[in-house]
């Protein structure tokens, strides 16, 4: 066997005079060294030799070198310091916000070149495929903090082009809080823990952050889509992503027309509920990024089409509002999206520090053929963001680690600084010189990257345009185009974050703001809060538009999955189950592309009614149904009655039952329904009988397409059907 040297000038081969010793003592645990001194002691093939930084091969990973066996350590023992010393310097500042984030790799390919719209070199040929890095985020919490809090989620792109690094740092929801990023501080400062206390974390239900947006108006459309289910996807595969502002696209002849960013997951689009999400936050706090390193780990690639509105200037000027207004969108309806290729994500990170820490987007990270405009938003945002990126990796030089590198040639005459790895080779490191072809590159006016030259101008001011006055009209069309399950939910979580603030005179100005919405919704808001009458409805600057058609793009509901495909089942079994019915319905699941878990009351394994064991993925108190999109239930009568006494199996049938999840199960499991207060009454609406057969799996796993019984969900959850008022 010849060992992989770990560094040419220090390897040692078999023969190393370093032989097996015996084993050393690590704590309690014997640990038997290797013939290299290593002591990973089953790996297959012999593994390289633990060096120091510096390359010395190691001896003893175990102890600190000591004067004697009890005697103090020596200050010289360079190999633990050394180890010491890095570990002690291995955390780098977390991102002020997007801290928690998950990244994956993958690729975007062209559909159709459109040479037309703009001369961005990616999409000058059909086929063309552009590597990318994608990274998902929270904005609110801390790098630790669960991933179902209810939150904007961040769907920032860097596309790894033939001409430059093209990000694309855009959100799952399409507007945002604020219109001036000189805002962005305070909105930050609101939503994050109280800086007395420091909490609450992760988290918008508190005084400030309502404190705030109620004395912000220009938030409240944002505030309507934060409340929708938006905020609590199902998963990162499941959400729709956004520019957000209004970007500029610049063709060859410089010609120039504005353009929208859309992500559309061909997936569907899905969320949970928000008992679920606060449940799902304490069963696996990680949720968001397992299902996505698990989908990629098991060739399940998620995909998202770009789509992209384009509009001219006459639109710009006909439009009600500002096109450079982040706080509007421009409906599909008005203009509809053009989809101009894919992106796939089929490589997870090969280690999460390097790539998803350390990726650096920049709004400012632009290519040929894409350009800004005068957002005042985007603009404040090409500031912070190569500003905050010093700050978090310390060094100008954070553009030569390889996740933030361009893949393209690049050459220049920047140099130094901390941790350069790239310097200027030869003489010359500045520009003109005299050298030559040897003199380095030169700016190249023909293919160079051009500012759009935009024409605006005017005396300096700190005001905003007229048409940002307008906080209501979008917010009161987001509102009418929900269903009326939708509205339910949005209503429910105003009433939850609005109840979590301690001073009545917040939640009475943020119920005086959405009259301005819609009277329906303030009122039930009140109600929730238990208001008599309501307070004046806030004055409004600019008068509310109050014909705008609804769009069924902004609802949720209609741009579910059409199938089961990439959701997961939770499959609950004991000793004795039956083996048809479990057989069944694990085909009918994988085949429509679709995963199951097997949840048992114990970890290792069952034994089913043909004696073979079956292995299982949760112990049923750590996966409560919250982890799976639907259930099935196959226990024999026994096992029903036993686990009827258990809380947590209770909770596994009552949650799905309460969510709305599709539940299928076999007569002889129906005693733990019973235990659990659903009786063959309530075992109604979306629920499945299965009796071993295919076609009954099939059609139960067919029926799971659609997301929910909604009625059944409003039921368990209004107050009335509990005896309220
Ligand atoms: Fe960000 N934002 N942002 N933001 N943002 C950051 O940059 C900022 C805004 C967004 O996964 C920071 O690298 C300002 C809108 C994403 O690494 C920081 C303003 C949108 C990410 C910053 C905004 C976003 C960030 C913190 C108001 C959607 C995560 C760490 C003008 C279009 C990127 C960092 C990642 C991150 C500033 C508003 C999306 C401080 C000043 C609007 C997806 O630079």
């Amino acid at each position: 066997m010849t060992r992989k040297p770990a560094n040419p000038s220090t390897s040692k081969t078999e023969s190393s005079s370093r032989e097996p010793t015996t084993p050393v003592s690590y704590g309690d645990v014997p640990v038997q060294r290797g013939s290299g001194g290593e002591t990973h002691q089953t790996a297959e093939h012999a593994p390289a030799v633990l060096t120091t930084q510096q390359g010395v091969p190691v001896a003893d990973d175990q102890n600190t070198l000591t004067s004697g066996a009890r005697g103090p350590q020596l200050l010289e023992d360079f190999v633990m310091r050394e180890k010491i010393f890095h570990f002690d310097h291995e955390r780098i500042p977390e991102r002020v916000v997007h801290a928690r984030g998950y990244g994956a790799k993958g690729t975007f390919e062209t559909y159709e070149a459109i040479s037309d719209l703009t001369s961005a070199d990616l999409f000058q040929r059909a086929g063309e495929k552009t590597e990318v890095f994608v990274r998902f985020s929270t904005v609110a919490g801390s790098a630790g903090s669960p991933d179902l809090a209810r939150d904007v989620r961040g769907f920032a792109v860097k596309f790894y082009t033939q001409e430059g690094n093209w990000d694309l740092v855009g959100n799952n929801i399409p507007v945002f809080f604020i219109q001036d990023a000189m805002k962005f501080p305070d909105l930050v400062h609101s939503v994050k823990p109280e800086p007395d206390r420091g909490f609450p974390q992760a988290q918008s239900a508190h005084d400030n952050f309502w404190d705030f947006v109620s004395l912000m108006p220009e938030s409240t459309h944002m505030l309507m889509w934060i409340m929708s289910d938006r905020a609590i996807p199902r998963s990162l595969r499941f959400m729709e992503g956004f520019g957000v502002h209004t970007f500029r696209f610049v063709n060859d002849a410089g010609e120039s027309k504005f353009v929208k960013f859309h992500w559309k997951p061909l997936q569907g689009v899905q969320s949970v509920v928000w008992d679920e999400a606060v449940k799902i936050n304490g069963a696996d706090p990680d949720f968001h990024r397992r299902d996505m390193w698990n989908s990629i780990a098991a060739g399940d690639f998620p995909e998202w089409e770009l789509g992209v509105q384009v509009f001219d200037d006459d639109f710009a000027d006909a439009f009600p509002f500002d096109v450079l207004d982040a706080t509007k969108l421009i409906p599909e309806e008005d203009v509809p999206i053009q989809v101009i290729g894919k992106m796939t994500l089929d490589r997870n990170v090969d280690n999460f520090f390097a790539e998803t820490e350390q990726v650096a987007f920049c709004t400012s990270n632009i290519v040929p053929g894409i350009d800004f405009t005068n957002d005042p938003l985007l603009q404040g945002r090409n500031f912070s963001y190569l500003d905050t990126q010093l700050k978090r990796l310390g060094s100008p030089n954070f553009t030569h680690i390889p996740v933030n590198a361009p893949k393209c040639p690049m050459r220049n005459f920047q140099q130094d600084g901390h941790m350069a790895m790239i310097n200027p080779m030869g003489r010359a490191n500045y520009e003109p010189n005299s050298w030559g072809a040897d003199g380095g590159p030169r700016e190249d006016p023909a293919n160079g990257f051009v500012s759009h030259p935009d024409t605006d101008s005017g005396g300096k001011r700190r005001v905003r345009a007229e048409l940002f006055a307008d906080h209501y009209s979008q917010a009161r069309q987001f509102y009418r185009s929900q269903s009326a399950t939708e509205q339910a939910h949005i209503t429910d979580a105003f009433v939850f974050e609005l109840s979590k603030v301690d001073k009545a005179a917040i939640a009475e100005r943020m119920v005086a703001g959405l009259r301005n919405v819609d009277e329906d919704l303030a009122r039930s808001v009140g109600d929730g809060l238990g208001f008599g009458e309501l307070p004046d409805a806030l004055p409004v600057a600019r008068e509310i538009v109050d014909d705008l058609a609804t769009s069924e793009a902004l609802a949720l509901l209609s741009l579910g999955p059409d199938s089961f495909a990439g959701r997961k089942l939770g499959l609950l079994v004991a000793n004795g189950s039956d083996a048809k019915t479990i057989r069944a319905i694990k085909r009918a699941a994988t085949s429509a592309g679709a995963t199951v878990a097997l949840v048992a009351p114990t970890r290792h394994g069952i034994t089913d009614s043909e004696g073979t064991s079956l292995e299982v993925d949760e112990k049923i108190e750590g996966g409560p149904s919250v982890l799976f999109d639907a259930i099935a239930v196959v226990i024999d009568e026994d096992v029903a009655e036993s686990l009827g006494g258990l809380a947590p199996a209770k909770d596994f049938v009552t949650d799905a039952h309460a969510h709305g999840k599709f539940i299928a199960y076999t007569a002889s499991s129906t005693a733990l329904f019973d235990a659990a207060g659903i009786d063959g009454d309530d075992r109604t609406d979306g629920y499945h009988a299965l009796d071993g057969k295919k076609a009954t799996a099939e059609s139960f796993i067919e029926t799971c397409a659609a997301l929910r019984c909604w009625d059944r969900h409003a039921e368990a959850t209004s107050v009335d059907s509990q005896g309220g008022q």
